[in-house]
């Protein structure tokens, strides 16, 4: 006879063994996967093979798209580093809050940790959260941090229990790492003084001293010289703490494959933002001519392997199964973008944005559709998705994976049925922001109207600026081709209306002319 304990038990064991799992979900799935976020400076749609390129080649970022889902339509919110940054930790367009365009080196932290952001929200999900690499949210207060104290408010505040990050870019100053707060390796007896004002006198300039230069600008960066490199800004002191361009790559990567070795245990959210492939670009000699294509195209190499290794630790962690890897990019590409450094020259008939038109600073397509891939074996079924996804959506989404719901989603929408490959919809709306505001609304694009130049003189960028509002079909056109505005004024009201509701519905305004201009700031 069977106790009624021993009964339920059964009853339990026979129900669970038919239950039918989630779909594409293997019991080796876990409910709260590790993430790993591998955020990439600047690499285009069109940069990695299994977007179509040919002549750089990137194996491991194409295992990554083969054993993923890799996503045709996916979107950074920006058609630069710090707004596309901005909304991805915080869930909130860039433009809603003031001071998120692209950052000098000594700019406070723009994130507002007590409204919420995507490493806290998963922090408080029970992930121990760890940034590596690009940072470009500011540090500090208004006005920049100590840099000889302790560096803060930072990423620790912003929700990173381990962060080992570079202030903003390659190409500013300060040129140095600050792991957990404090400049690494900084010798007290040099102490560091940073300014985007004035030289510091008797330091030598890329503008005074072209002949220390073993990189030239092209346009800008001819401040600070450090390491045989102009910068932006200047800076004074911490010799001992400076970078090594050359090396920057194997640092971050040793960093972040270490935070996952300390983490393997437990889940982990890992963000490891490369330096690749923004300028200066200057890959370690190992990756020197490995491309044909320049500095551009080695750094492209670079980056691959990179991703290459971390991969490889997932494996040898066996953590692969446990991990959803994330791929994706904060803006489109740039070939020329401020040193000489043969990328155009070298470029051949390589697409950097794919089919679409723009790149890096544009309103046009490839200023903000970027490389997104999503795996995890087990769970997402590799293959190619449509769906319009946005980086946006990574803190309501990676919050409803985790678990937590978001008290203040703001902009940021679940759209995880559609990153986990289990829908192929993903948003119905995406707002862009370069200069001015774009609408995507299905396959059609409304450009608001600017006044900012048709061409970027220094990059050559085509920067989809016109004085007229710009309609576009991107099923037919998709190279943004044919203004179908004054062809279709229904529509563009619509589109406008539309726009001006998102904008209406959250913090206001911009400093960004949209749909409509001169409104006042709302108090949050
Ligand atoms: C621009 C820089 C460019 C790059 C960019 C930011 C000049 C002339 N150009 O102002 O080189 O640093 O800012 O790039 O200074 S981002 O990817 O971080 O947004
Ligand atoms: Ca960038």
């Amino acid at each position: 006879m069977l106790s009624p304990m021993r009964l339920t038990t059964i009853l339990l064991a026979v129900l669970f063994a038919n239950s039918v799992p989630i779909r594409g979900q293997s019991h080796a799935a876990p409910a709260k996967p590790n993430i790993l976020l591998i955020y990439i400076d600047d690499l285009g749609w069109g940069d990695t093979g299994c977007y179509g390129a040919t002549a750089v080649k990137t194996p491991n970022v194409d295992r990554l798209a083969r054993e993923g889902l890799r996503f045709t339509d996916g979107h950074c919110t920006s058609a630069t580093c710090t707004p596309s940054r901005y909304a991805m930790f915080s869930g909130e367009y860039p433009w809603r809050k003031r001071g998120t365009g692209v950052l000098p080196g000594d700019a406070g932290l723009v994130l507002e940790p007590e409204r919420g952001t995507l490493p806290l929200t998963l922090r408080g999900a029970g992930y121990t959260t760890g940034a590596v690499g690009k940072w470009h949210l500011g540090l500090g207060p208004q006005g920049g941090p100590d840099w000889n104290g302790e560096v803060k408010p930072g990423a620790r505040e912003a929700g990173f229990d381990f962060s080992f990050i570079m202030a903003a870019t390659g190409d500013r100053v300060p040129c140095v790492y600050v792991h957990n707060g404090r400049v690494a390796g900084l010798d007290p007896k040099d102490p560091i003084e940073v300014s985007y004002q004035k030289p510091f006198p008797g330091l030598p300039t890329g503008k005074a001293n072209p002949e220390l230069l073993k990189m030239h600008p092209s346009h800008g960066h001819d401040m600070a010289l450090i390491n045989g490199i102009s910068r932006i800004g200047y800076m004074k002191g911490g010799t001992a703490a400076h970078w090594k361009d050359e090396d920057m790559a194997d640092v971050f990567t040793r960093q972040a494959i270490g935070f996952i070795e300390a983490s393997k245990d437990k889940p982990f959210f890992l963000y490891l933002g490369t330096q690749d492939i923004h300028v200066p670009r200057v890959p370690h000699p190992r990756f020197v001519g490995k491309s044909g294509m320049g500095p551009r195209g080695d750094a492209i190499v670079q980056m691959d392997w990179c991703v290459g290794e971390l991969l490889a630790a997932l494996d040898r962690l066996k953590l692969t199964e446990k991990t959803m890897v994330v791929f994706s990019s904060d803006n489109g590409p740039v070939i020329d973008d401020g040193y000489k450094d043969d990328a155009v020259t070298k470029l051949g008939a390589h697409k950097a944005a794919g089919p679409w038109r723009g790149g890096k600073y544009s309103n046009f397509e490839a200023g903000s559709r970027v490389p997104f891939i999503v795996r995890w074996p087990g769970r997402v079924k590799p293959g190619v998705s449509a769906a319009l996804v946005s980086q946006l959506d990574f803190h309501a989404s990676f919050a409803a994976l985790a678990g937590p719901k978001l008290a203040e989603p703001r902009d940021s929408q679940n759209i995880l049925p559609a990153l986990l490959g289990d829908s192929p919809k993903g948003r119905d709306s995406h707002v862009a922001s370069a200069g001015v505001l774009s609408l995507r609304a299905g396959n059609w694009k409304y450009i608001s109207p600017g006044q900012g130049p048709k061409r970027n003189a220094s990059t050559n960028t085509e920067m989809g600026n016109d004085s007229v509002g710009q309609l576009y079909d991107l099923a037919a056109d998709p190279g943004e081709t044919k203004n179908l505005a004054s062809e279709q004024p229904q529509r563009v009201a619509e589109m406008v209306a539309q726009l001006e509701k998102i904008r209406s519905a959250g913090r206001l305004p911009a400093d960004l002319p949209g749909a409509k201009d001169g409104k006042k700031q709302k108090q949050p």
